[in-house]
């Protein structure tokens, strides 16, 4: 799971993606922004790994990760759609979804890009530049597929026209202004457009950096957003673990930025995490909601996919309430279920298969 970070310069992105991550790239104040981009991961905070690893006492605990990328080369105020540079562009196609850094908190020492802090207009701005660069994609698409409906047959010539009528649609949203998003889609088209790594389809969280001033009463925007103080909280992170609890608190913050981001991330990419538990190990594993047994079983290895036999199934909080493994089994709480099963947040599981 790959999520890029953008925004304009001085949006505090490269801030965030320390928060995040742990890393210590360099923030920038005076000068262009660097070009290359910043990777890392970051832990999915979990209390109940964090419950099961003090059961077990593995040897090894592994949280879920999310890789982070602080892309640099957004460049504000040119000619609509010329606003992402091709490197940029080619790095976002691969990421799964987008952090949109907004910067609200004011600096004067600390020119904003377009020459004033206007929270509305940088979101409005760079969704449109999505669409923008969709758009170049789809129209390159529409060149091609009326001719194919013209030479192909049977089967692959309804496809292609499938798609051209589905190209054509997308055109329309887009030319409108609308991400690709926000339209109503069958699964078939979903795949369709799933290998066009469109960036106006992927998830998009909008987080807005305010001032400490601006902390009780943040900007508000048009979309689903998140405020925070990056600078704030790259302060908080610096301090010894026993004390942020009570600066978080005199902020009015239950958790630190890191949590919540990351928290915001998984929801709205539809993630949710399964357990296995041992002596070994315990292991946090993400997968989609709705994903099936199979499905999860192969987030481990492909052998245990294929030779599936079926899955034991312990409900988090039913571990929670018996307290062990065993306990579990002989309360009947313990569920075998085959492969089509979908998985529930929380599963722990153990998966039996032959090879
Ligand atoms: N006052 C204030 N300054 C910030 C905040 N976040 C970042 N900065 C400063 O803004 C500058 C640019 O931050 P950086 O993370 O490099 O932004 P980027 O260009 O988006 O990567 C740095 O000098 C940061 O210290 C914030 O929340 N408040
Ligand atoms: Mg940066």
């Amino acid at each position: 799971m790959q999520v890029g970070i953008i925004g304009l310069p001085t949006a505090g992105k490269t801030t965030l993606f320390n928060i995040l991550t742990g890393a210590r790239a360099q923030t920038h104040r005076y000068g262009a922004e660097k070009k290359e981009a910043n990777i890392g991961v970051a832990r999915v905070p979990d209390a109940r790994l964090d419950w099961l690893s003090e059961l077990y006492t593995p040897r090894k605990t592994t949280p879920a990760t999310i890789d982070f990328v602080d892309v640099a080369g957004l460049v504000p105020g040119e000619a609509k759609g010329a606003g992402f540079a091709p490197s940029l562009l080619s790095a976002l196609r691969t990421v799964d979804a987008l952090i949109h850094v907004v910067r609200a908190f004011p600096d004067d020492e600390l020119p904003h890009p377009a020459g004033s802090i206007n929270p509305q207009r940088d979101v409005d701005e760079l969704a449109l530049e999505l669409t923008f660069a969709d758009l170049a994609v789809v129209e390159k698409r529409l060149e091609k597929l009326p001719l194919d409906v013209q030479r192909k047959r049977g089967a692959e010539q309804v496809e292609a026209q499938r798609e051209l009528e589905l190209m054509g649609r997308c055109r329309s949203a887009l030319d409108a202004g609308t991400a690709l998003r926000d339209l109503e889609l069958s699964e078939d088209e979903k795949r369709v457009l799933k290998g066009y790594t469109f960036l106006s389809l992927k998830p998009l969280l909008v987080v807005l950096n305010i001032g400490e001033d601006q902390i009780a009463a943040p900007p508000q925007v048009s979309t689903d957003s998140l405020a925070l103080s990056a600078q704030v909280e790259s302060d908080i992170a610096e301090m010894p673990a026993e004390e942020r609890p009570e600066f978080l608190a005199a902020l009015g913050l239950e958790e630190a930025a890191r949590d919540r981001v990351i928290r915001f991330a998984y929801d709205s990419l539809g993630l949710q995490s399964f357990f296995t538990v041992g002596e070994d190990e315990v292991r946090a594993w993400t997968i989609t909601r709705g994903d099936t047994a199979v499905t999860a079983a192969s987030k481990i290895h492909s052998d245990i996919a294929r030779g599936f036999i079926r899955a034991e199934v312990v409900a988090y909080e039913k571990m929670r309430e018996l307290g062990t493994w065993n306990a579990a089994r002989e309360k009947a709480a313990l569920r075998l279920e085959g492969k089509e099963y979908v998985m529930q947040d929380g599963d722990c599981v153990n998966f039996r298969f032959s090879v």
